[in-house]
């Protein structure tokens, strides 16, 4: 009878901890923007542009003051890649922010340049970045350097920003605003994304936690019973 229950534990803790749990998210669209041009981006909208750059590639961008829109549908059957006892896929997106020329903050300002991303038009992320002093709400950045545009002013790289959110089983697509939201015109400041992922993880309902736990159990016992 032991036996037979460190059987089943050893077939069910994989199957829950597949695939995304401790792999990283599962991706269903992603986007480098290298050798694509605007017209092969038709899931892109509102403000499109793609600019070339020796350190930071091709990339989107820069934009400032408008909104760059992209709608990716949600494959059929994730939701229902859950293990048995049920599983909620948790949504991910990931992406390169730059964060290019003269942002500038006081943090007292409601002016204050600021990066927003909504979901469905509803804000997932809303930060103030600066380039010129540390009053920024975000964390610090990855690299910064000169890379862009302006010599005047350093720029600043935030790799791997990712986002979580959930969706309605009820629908089959998600749709992400990007937001430029500065007091100046593109060629003070301006902003531009890279590397975009939209992927998804599984973590495991209340249920599979706890067969999981009978799993992990039956299979600690198996080796002090062999050892006899
Ligand atoms: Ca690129
Ligand atoms: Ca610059």
């Amino acid at each position: 009878m032991q036996r037979r229950i460190a059987v089943v534990g050893a077939i069910v803790a994989p199957m829950l901890l597949a695939p995304g749990a401790l792999a990283g998210p599962v991706v269903f669209y992603e986007q480098t923007f290298e050798g694509k041009t605007v017209d092969d981006l038709p899931e892109w909208s509102g403000f499109v542009f793609l600019a070339d750059n020796s350190y930071l590639s091709r990339f989107m961008g820069p934009w400032a003051q408008k909104v760059t829109t992209l709608t990716v549908p949600i494959p059929a059957g994730i939701r229902d890649a859950g293990a048995p006892g049920g599983a909620d896929p948790i949504f991910t997106i990931e992406f390169d922010l730059f964060i290019i020329d003269s942002w500038g903050n006081t943090l007292t300002d409601p002016g204050d340049d600021r990066f927003i991303v909504q979901l469905d038009g509803v804000p997932i992320m809303d930060e103030v970045f600066s380039n010129v002093n540390d009053q920024q709400t975000f964390r610090a950045p990855d690299e910064k350097g000169p890379f862009a545009y302006s010599p005047l002013y350093d720029d600043s790289v935030y790799r791997d920003v990712k986002l979580t959110f959930a969706v309605p089983e009820s629908q089959d697509s998600v749709t992400f605003d990007f937001i430029g939201f500065t007091t100046l015109a593109w060629q003070d400041e301006s902003v531009g994304i890279d590397n975009i992922r939209v992927g998804y993880e599984i973590v495991p309902a209340p249920g599979s936690l706890a067969l999981l736990g009978i799993g992990g159990l039956a299979l600690g016992t198996r080796p002090r019973r062999n050892q006899r």
